[in-house]
């Protein structure tokens, strides 16, 4: 659904006249969360206006420091203060309040009579309405193009460093442009962005060359893993617990830093919908905590996996999904049960 220009104004207004601005991406963030997060700390910036940064469990690893002020990204709440002190409280990418690891706190304001005004930025589907004003756009490919409509309907400039952001948020989104998502619209704006000045030889470097030794040999885990499914043709890997200790019990600090800040079952099933002859794919691993999760991808038209992410309680786009269930996995001769 198409949303009117007068919503994007009205955000606009509410954001030039705040005087502090907390902006929340998503826990363990992405490209498209840590972009959307610093285009709107550089927009926060061009008036002046005091802003914060937040995505829980954010790390370091320097494959997004080329962003802008990406150092004022908080990853604990204890660094944010009370957040009704803040005027506006924008969340990004999130898909669910959930997803902010401050779900109580951000739903407990509502209850108060002087708050920060809540707005939403997002490309996923979601039932939830929690927020004052949002910005909900499914069919985009990334939160960031919803930031990039957001400054053209409103007349900023784009300089380099949000042509870096909303560039790095489209391109992490749609796996470098090979997605089938992937519109006219997404590399027009991708080109618009170069001619800004984004830097394209530097983000995509940063975005494919970033894998490290450790990430290699979970990578060829999940290949060694790997088996079809020929009644549903889906080609599914499964990582047990003790096969992914067995390769992180010699990760290095600055190894451990990087496979936890990135989605790296994701990753490698997303590689795997490279597959021609499947319709899905499906990578299943145990978690320390006694939770198997799961990562679907698709590459074929017609084919949507958020169908059976959500019949396992899971959600996301219909060519990328997940889901967590409680339990282990085990083998039973040929099959794979969770128990
Ligand atoms: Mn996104």
């Amino acid at each position: 659904m198409a949303i009117l220009e007068s919503v994007y104004k009205e955000i606009f207004h509410n954001f030039v006249t705040a005087t502090r601005i907390l902006v929340i991406g998503h826990l363990s963030p992405d490209g498209d969360a840590l972009s959307s997060v610093c285009s709107l700390l550089e927009l926060s910036e061009r008036y002046n206006i005091f802003a914060r940064g937040f995505c829980s469990d954010y790390r370091s690893t320097g494959t997004f420091d080329y962003l802008p002020h990406i150092q004022k990204i908080a990853a604990t709440p204890e660094c944010l203060g009370e957040l009704d002190n803040y005027s506006l409280i924008i969340v990004v990418d999130c898909g669910s309040l959930a997803r902010t690891n401050l779900a109580e706190q951000i739903k407990s304001l509502k209850e108060k009579s002087k708050r920060p005004l809540l707005i939403e930025f997002d490309h996923h589907p979601n039932s939830e309405h929690w927020s004052d004003l949002e910005l909900r756009l499914p069919e985009k490919a990334a939160t960031t193009e919803i930031i990039y409509d957001f400054l053209k309907i409103n007349g900023e400039e784009i300089n380099r460093d949000l042509a870096d952001c909303i560039l790095t948020g489209l391109l992490s989104d749609t796996g470098n442009f090979l997605y089938s998502k992937t519109s006219i619209d997404n590399l027009s704006i991708a080109s618009e962005m170069v001619a800004c000045g984004a830097r394209f030889t530097k983000i995509i470097n940063r975005l494919i060359r970033n894998q490290s030794l450790l990430t290699m040999k979970l990578w060829g885990l999940a290949f060694n893993n790997l088996r079809l499914n020929k009644k549903y043709n889906l080609a599914f890997s499964v990582l047990t617990r003790p096969e992914v200790d067995e390769i992180l019990k010699s990760a290095t600090s600055e190894e451990w830093n990087r496979f936890s800040s990135q989605d790296i079952f994701g990753e490698i099933a997303g590689w795997l919908s490279n597959i021609s002859e499947v319709d899905a794919i499906m990578v299943l691993r145990e978690e320390p905590e006694g939770l198997v999760k799961g990562s679907l991808r698709s590459s074929q038209d017609g084919v949507d996996v958020s169908k059976l992410a959500r019949m396992f309680g899971g959600g996301g786009h219909p060519k990328a999904s997940g889901f967590t269930l409680k339990g282990r996995l085990l083998k039973d001769g040929d099959r794979w049960k969770i128990v």
